[in-house]
C-alpha cells in the first residue's frame, strides 16, 4: 500500500475518521484538515499539496542532521536485516546500546557514566524520577522525595512526564498527578523581572525561588530539583548567567539531586554536546532523546552519575523497571550513526563558533528592530522572538496568543516551518543549516513579521 493511491482530500477524511493527534484540538482539525508532510529532504519538508517549507523546528525539535540521511537509512536496514529486536533484560544484552552507552559517556560531563535507554524524553523522565526516589530510599531515607519543578516545564506526556512538567492545563486533564511535586517561578526575565532588576540579579531571584521551596518543605524531605537548561515548549525560555551555577549551588548545599532535562538541548543544539557543559553544570541526571537519533527512529537515554549508579548496584538489587524497547538494537544503531554524522560534520563547534552566533545576529538584525517584536534571545542553533502590541511597555495583543498564530501562519505560507508558543515564535532548526540557510530563514521571518504587522493593524 503506498500513500500515493490516495487524494490528499481522501487522506484527510481517514485522518478526521481515525486518528487522534496528539495535543489537539479534533473539532478544529476536523473543520481545516491536518497539513499531510509526505517527504522531506534536507533542511526542506514537503507537503501533499507540493509546497516545499523551510524546517526551522526540525520536526519537533529532533531531525539535528536535517532529512534524507542514507547512512542513518543503512544502518537501520543492516541493524533489522542482523537481528532487529532483542531485549536487555534477564541478563542479556545486545551490541548496539552496549556501545551507545559507551559512546554517549564519552561525550557526557565526567561524572555521568551509565545509561538507562528507552523510547521516548517522557519515558527517559519517569525513568528519572523512579530512579531518584529509589536512591533516596537506598540511602535510608525514603521520605526525601519531593521533587522541585517549574511553572512552564515540559517534561513530556506521561502521568509522570505531565506532573514533573508545570503546564497547568495539563495536570487539570490528569485527573490526580504524582505526588509530592512541587512548581515553582520560572526564570523568564522578559516577563517576570522587576522594573530595573538586572538579568543578574533576577537570575539568582529566580534560583532563590528554589531554595525557598527547599526550606519550606524541610531539605531532608527534598529529593531533586529537576529542570530544561533552557524551556523549550514553554517559549524557549533562556536563564539569566547567574541562574544555573546558583541553583546547582543550592542543590548541594541541601544534598538535592540536580536533574536536567536535555531532551531538547542535548546532542549539540547550544554548541555543547549537552547545555550542562553550555551552562558549566554537573548534574545527577540527564534526560535525552530526540536529537539522539535526529528523530529517525524513538530512542530515550537517561544519563545516571556514578554517585547514583553506585549505590544502585552497590545497595540496589534489583530495580524493578524498564521497557520492552530498552535498548532497541534498530534505535540504537541509528543513534550511533547519527552521533558519527554529527562528529564527522563538526556540527557541535559549528553551532558554537560559526552558525550560532550567525543565528544570534540575523535575528536581531532582521526581527528585533520590528515593531511587533519585544525581544529577540537565542543560545547555539534555539531561538525566540517575542510579540507584542507596544514594544516600549510589552504590552500584548488580545486574546493572548492570538497575535503569534498570525505570524505563524504568514510564515508557513511563505515557506518557513516556525512555531508560535502562547505570544513567543520558537526556532530549533537543524544543526546542518547554513549561513545562506539562516540567511533565507531571516528573509521569511522578517515577511512574515510584515504581513501580521498589516494584518494586525487592520484588525484593530
Ligand atoms: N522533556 C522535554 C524538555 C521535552 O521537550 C519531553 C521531555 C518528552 O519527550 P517525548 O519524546 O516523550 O515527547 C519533551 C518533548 C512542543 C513539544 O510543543 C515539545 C515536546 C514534545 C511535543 C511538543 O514544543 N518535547
Amino acid at each position: 500500500m503506498t500513500y500515493k493511491n490516495f487524494s490528499l482530500q481522501q487522506l484527510r477524511e481517514i485522518d478526521a475518521a481515525h486518528h487522534l493527534h496528539p495535543f489537539t484540538d479534533h473539532k478544529d482539525l476536523r473543520a481545516a484538515g491536518s497539513r499531510v508532510i509526505t517527504h522531506a529532504n534536507g533542511p526542506y519538508i514537503y507537503d501533499a499539496q507540493g509546497n516545499e517549507i523551510l524546517d526551522a523546528m526540525a520536526g519537533l525539535w529532533c531531525v539535528n542532521v536535517g532529512y534524507g540521511r542514507d547512512e542513518l537509512a543503512e544502518a537501520a536496514y543492516r541493524q533489522m536485516k542482523e537481528l532487529p529486536y532483542y531485549n536487555s533484560f534477564f541478563r542479556c544484552s545486545t551490541p548496539t546500546p552496549i556501545l551507545l552507552a559507551k559512546r554517549i559517556a564519552e561525550l557526557a560531563p565526567p561524572s555521568l557514566n551509565q545509561v538507562f535507554f528507552g523510547s521516548s524524553g517522557s519515558e527517559a523522565n519517569d525513568t528519572a524520577l523512579r530512579l531518584v526516589r529509589h536512591y533516596w530510599a537506598l540511602e535510608g531515607k525514603p521520605q526525601k522525595n519531593r521533587i522541585i519543578s517549574r511553572q512552564m516545564a515540559y517534561h513530556g506526556s506521561t502521568v509522570a512526564g505531565a506532573s514533573l512538567g508545570g503546564m497547568s492545563h495539563m495536570h487539570q486533564q490528569l485527573g490526580g498527578a504524582v505526588p509530592n511535586i512541587v512548581h515553582v517561578m520560572m526564570p523568564y526575565a522578559f516577563e517576570l523581572a522587576l522594573p530595573g532588576e538586572s538579568d543578574h540579579d533576577f537570575g539568582l531571584r529566580a534560583a532563590k525561588a528554589v531554595e525557598d521551596a527547599i526550606l519550606e518543605a524541610g531539605p531532608e524531605n527534598v529529593a531533586a530539583f529537576i529542570g530544561e537548561p533552557i524551556m523549550g515548549a514553554g517559549g524557549v525560555k533562556v536563564p539569566p548567567a547567574s541562574y544555573w551555577p546558583e541553583i546547582q549551588r543550592i542543590c548541594r548545599k541541601y544534598d538535592v539531586l540536580l536533574m536536567l532535562d536535555e531532551v531538547i538541548t542535548g546532542y549539540g543544539r547550544t554548541g555543547n554536546w549537552f547545555a550542562a557543559q553550555t551552562f558549566g553544570i554537573e548534574p545527577d541526571t540527564i534526560s535525552t532523546a530526540k536529537a539522539l537519533t535526529s528523530g529517525y527512529q524513538p530512542l530515550s537515554a537517561l544519563l545516571v552519575s556514578d554517585r547514583i549508579a553506585s549505590v544502585l548496584e552497590e545497595k540496589g538489587g534489583e530495580f524493578f523497571h524498564g521497557y520492552t524497547y530498552s535498548g532497541h538494537p534498530v534505535a540504537c544503531a541509528v543513534a550511533i550513526a547519527n552521533l558519527d554524522i554529527i562528529e564527522k560534520e563538526g556540527l557541535v563547534q559549528r553551532v558554537r563558533e560559526d552558525t550560532g552566533p550567525y543565528f544570534a545576529e540575523m535575528l536581531r538584525q532582521r526581527a528585533a528592530g520590528h515593531p511587533l517584536v519585544g525581544e529577540v534571545r537565542s543560545v547555539g542553533l534555539m531561538g525566540a522572538i517575542e510579540i507584542v502590541k507596544d514594544k516600549a511597555t510589552r504590552e500584548r495583543f488580545m486574546p493572548a496568543g492570538s497575535a503569534a498564530v498570525i505570524v505563524r501562519d504568514h510564515a508557513i505560507a511563505n515557506g518557513l516551518m516556525m512555531r508560535a508558543t502562547d505570544d513567543t515564535m520558537i526556532l530549533s532548526p537543524p544543526l546542518v543549516w547554513t549561513r545562506e540557510t539562516i540567511d533565507m530563514a531571516g528573509d521569511r521571518i522578517a515577511r512574515a513579521l510584515d504581513l501580521a504587522e498589516a494584518d494586525l493593524a487592520s484588525r484593530h
